[in-house]
């Protein structure tokens, strides 16, 4: 029992020791002495989350005593990665912990394995909602993150002969030490049944509302670490339960089975995550999550404030709500119905209240990925929304009316009923209407959305729109994830880079200094290495670490054009098959990611890859100058291992399609150079790491849109390029799937007849030579390796500290509490 105890006095690797012996006998039940990583990894979750406690009480001490406004950021979904290593970098113990497990004959890297990922988002918008999370934590601005706890995350992805097969992701199977259960914090949340109208004493008519399926909200809180900072703010995840008095209805009738039915129906709303970013599946259950999730978070943001004691109408002084896309959108509403119905508050207070409550952020300009439903959808689970949203809309409507008097057709346009034989609610305008900022997640996007998919409410209302640039955290990327690079950059600009990323451009002269660049070369090449053993141990390809690492994780999806990456990789092969004793500078092309299990063209771009990665690491005439690899079940861990080892950065969406791009700042952060086009977030990244040390090439936006106007043929840009030619014909006959010679006719199709909406094949050759330029540079790795370093020194703009910040001075209005640390 001694060595479970120690004294105050003592020190912090003694106690982070004795707390994990501590752990894993009496919390888990294990025999310390017979160690297991997955049980020490446990114990030690749990040694370092006593850790954390404290300062997380404090923090949400400190935030209710001192009154303040508090930010509320909605999201549907939220990619926070594991939370053993970064709670450890966040509390700055990780010397003590790696001291604690001495003697263990395990280490800190075999515990932090161990952990399941929250993959409780699909990519960059969940993935952006945990970097601002953490921002906020490190700013110490008073807020929360909201969201659901998914029993099932994103699928995990195995590849079987070339294709994604789909398995479920159990993350909660051996629970987590990470969340805190509120068994006895539930609230109700309603769907179904009908409106009554009533009048009351004053002889006003009011509303309401008699549901018919009842069912509870439980929140599971995980503490999210400020950096060093002694403060902890919340994510709060719903989990969907069954009612039990409502159950009880059924057992007292005597309907076992209509109980149990209940309680399954009910439960299955926070059971899976919907898979799919860019396409809206329209489903009953995702609005049932939706509105499940709004529901629970609103009824918790009006307890707090209820609190206060102050009039509804200072609700916006004291609450800030952030819509994360339109998913949570219906929020909008729900407030409308909670201050008309619940508190009698006459409509223009209401909305004028809700107006100033919330601010809504749009993450993309793809038309099939903004959120409409069925009215007949919503009318069924949520009559009383239904009305109001008619009612916010005839108003809305008359406002356009009277502003651009006679103008019917505009009238049409902005309604936020879609006419037609199935009517269709737009969330988008709700939101728009509905919040006073709208901001897009790049410059170039910011400025799309207003000329493009809300142009009308551009015009209608010019000041509410904005752009905040996104941003990543240099904490879980950069300090986190490459270490020895981090201790470099520590050694050469100081601490404090973590929380003040400007000061990374103090590396920015350095980049002439020759002793410099080989010691950066040489964290480059180890990373190398370490990549190089996972990319063997998961596909069997070991690639050589002195290549070009050229590097595209993110979504399969074809405006992200993994396809030209692809045929590029068929040029080079050719190449090699022409010439076996061609001079080229070795590469190694990685690709990675999910791909939606209903998008068809996107599985079938990851078949193609992987046959193509096939034929170029067996073919004898490529002689390991090139590898290629498809890295099944990307995650936020496997990024961590990815990021720091990449050299060319693939960022090579069509012009005008990536909203900004989160990857893109993670690589250049850590050296990479990008080889992108005048797309989202990289044209910032260009202006700030200067153009020649970033590959550019392609389409603007306007030579998109030109073309698309017509007058593009790829079939004649095809014959035009013998290389492209000759790739697309390899496709198209079959090289690359011997005996089934038509099995990736979809993707020649779609490239040759049917328009390349993205053009792909537009952009192939100035794509092809840009490649070439890249390895020109690699050639010569100082040239790289100063390239390389101002790479990392321009990026101080992309902290998401530096987003965090300009939202809550432009937008929420709040300022960072003073926390005694
Ligand atoms: O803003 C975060 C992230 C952007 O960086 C990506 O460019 C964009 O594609 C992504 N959007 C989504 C779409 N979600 N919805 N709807 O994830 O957002």
């Amino acid at each position: 029992v001694d060595s479970l105890c120690y004294t105050a006095a003592a020190p912090e690797s003694e106690k982070i020791a004795a707390d994990l012996r501590r752990h894993v006998t009496v919390t888990l039940g294990n025999d310390f002495d017979r160690p297991s990583a997955y049980t020490y990894s446990q114990g030690l979750s749990y040694a370092v989350r006593d850790r954390l406690i404290d300062q997380w009480i404090k923090t949400q001490r400190s935030m209710y005593e001192n009154g303040t406004k508090r930010v509320y950021y909605l999201s549907l979904e939220f990619l926070p990665g594991r939370f053993l290593a970064n709670s450890i970098l966040n509390l700055g113990i990780e010397e003590d912990v790696e001291a604690a497990l001495k003697g263990t004959r395990l280490t800190l890297a075999d515990l932090e394995e161990q952990e399941a990922e929250p993959g409780l988002g699909n990519g960059g918008l969940g993935r952006l909602a945990s970097c601002y999370l953490d921002s906020m934590a490190t700013l110490g601005i008073p807020g929360y993150g909201y969201g659901i706890s998914y029993a099932y995350g994103i699928f995990r992805q195995d590849i079987e002969d070339g294709r994604q097969v789909e398995k479920a992701d159990n993350w909660l199977h051996y629970g987590t030490p990470w969340g805190f259960q509120r068994t006895k914090h539930l609230y109700s949340v309603h769907f179904g049944g009908y409106v009554r109208p009533y009048t009351d004493h004053e002889g006003n008519t009011r509303f309401h509302w008699v549901a018919e399926q009842r069912l509870k909200a439980m929140a599971l809180d995980i503490m999210v670490p400020g950096y060093k900072n002694g403060y902890a703010t919340n994510m709060r995840l719903w989990v969907a339960k069954a009612d039990k008095a409502f159950d009880l209805q059924f057992f007292n009738s005597g309907d076992y089975i209509g109980a149990l039915e209940n309680k399954i129906m009910s439960e299955k709303i926070s059971m899976v995550l919907y898979p799919d970013d860019t396409e809206m599946a329209g489903k009953e259950l995702r609005l049932k999550q939706q509105y499940f999730f709004v529901s629970a978070t609103m009824q918790d943001i009006v307890r707090r404030f209820r609190k206060k004691g102050v009039p509804w109408t200072d609700l916006p002084k004291y609450v800030a709500v952030q819509l994360n896309e339109t998913h949570p959108a219906i929020a909008i509403p729900e407030l409308m119905r909670m201050l008309v119905d619940g508190e009698h508050m006459d409509w223009d207070d209401a909305w004028a209240t809700c107006v100033r409550t919330f601010a809504y952020t749009n993450h993309t300009v793809l038309p099939e990925a903004l959120e409409k439903w069925p009215a007949e959808l919503m009318e069924r689970l949520l009559p009383r929304h239904m009305q109001i949203i008619y009612e916010i809309n005839r108003r809305f409507l008359q406002e356009v009316a009277m502003r651009f008097t006679g103008d019917t057709e505009r009238l049409r346009r902005m309604s936020l009923i879609e006419e037609g034989e199935d009517k269709q609610v737009r969330m988008a305008f709700l939101a728009i209407i509905g919040s006073h900022t709208v901001n897009g997640v790049a410059a170039l996007h910011s400025e799309l959305i207003t000329k493009t998919i809300f142009r009308d409410f551009f015009e209608m209302y010019p000041e509410r729109f904005t752009n905040i640039t996104n941003g990543v955290t240099p904490r879980r990327f950069l300090a986190q994830c490459n270490k020895p690079l981090a201790r470099l950059i520590t050694e050469a600009v100081g601490d404090g880079w973590q929380t003040h990323l400007d000061r990374i451009k103090g590396l920015a002269p350095l980049a002439e200094d020759a002793a410099f660049r080989e010691s950066w070369l040489d964290i480059r090449k180890a990373n190398k290495q370490a990549l190089g053993s996972l990319v063997s141990d998961l596909c069997g390809v070991r690639p050589d670490p002195e290549s070009l690492f050229d590097v595209q994780v993110k979504r399969i999806h074809e405006y992200k054009r993994q396809l030209l990456n692809c045929l590029h990789l068929i040029t080079l092969l050719n190449r090699l098959r022409d010439n076996p004793g061609l001079e080229m500078t070795p590469r190694t092309v990685l690709f990675a990611g999910k791909a939606a299990p209903g998008y068809a063209m996107a599985k079938l771009i990851i078949r193609l890859i992987s046959s193509v990665a096939y034929a170029v690491n067996t073919d004898p005439a490529v002689g390991g100058r090139l590898r290629a690899a498809f890295l099944p079940n990307y995650s936020v861990s496997q990024a961590e291992h990815i990021i720091p080892a990449c050299d060319l950065s693939e960022q090579i969406s069509t012009a005008g399609m990536e909203a900004s791009g989160t990857g893109n700042m993670k690589f250049a952060l850590n050296g990479a150079l990008t080889i992108g086009t005048y797309d989202g977030a990289n044209i910032e990244i260009l202006e700030e790491v200067g153009a020649e040390n970033f590959f550019l090439f392609g389409l603007r936006v306007e030579d998109v849109l030109e073309k698309r106007r017509g007058g593009y043929d790829p079939r004649a840009v095809c014959t035009e390029h013998p290389e492209l030619a000759r790739a697309i014909g390899m496709i198209a006959t079959g090289y690359f799937s011997p005996g089934e010679p038509d099995l990736y006719a979809p993707i020649v199709r779609s490239l040759l007849d049917g328009g390349d909406f993205f053009m792909v094949m537009a952009d192939y050759a100035d794509y092809v030579r840009t490649q070439d330029e890249a390895a020109r540079v690699f050639a010569d790795p100082h040239e790289w390796a100063k390239r390389s370093i101002l790479n990392t020194a321009g990026m101080g703009k992309f902290s998401s500290d530096r987003s965090i910040m300009e939202y809550a001075t432009r937008i929420w209005g709040v300022t960072p509490l003073a926390l005694d640390t």
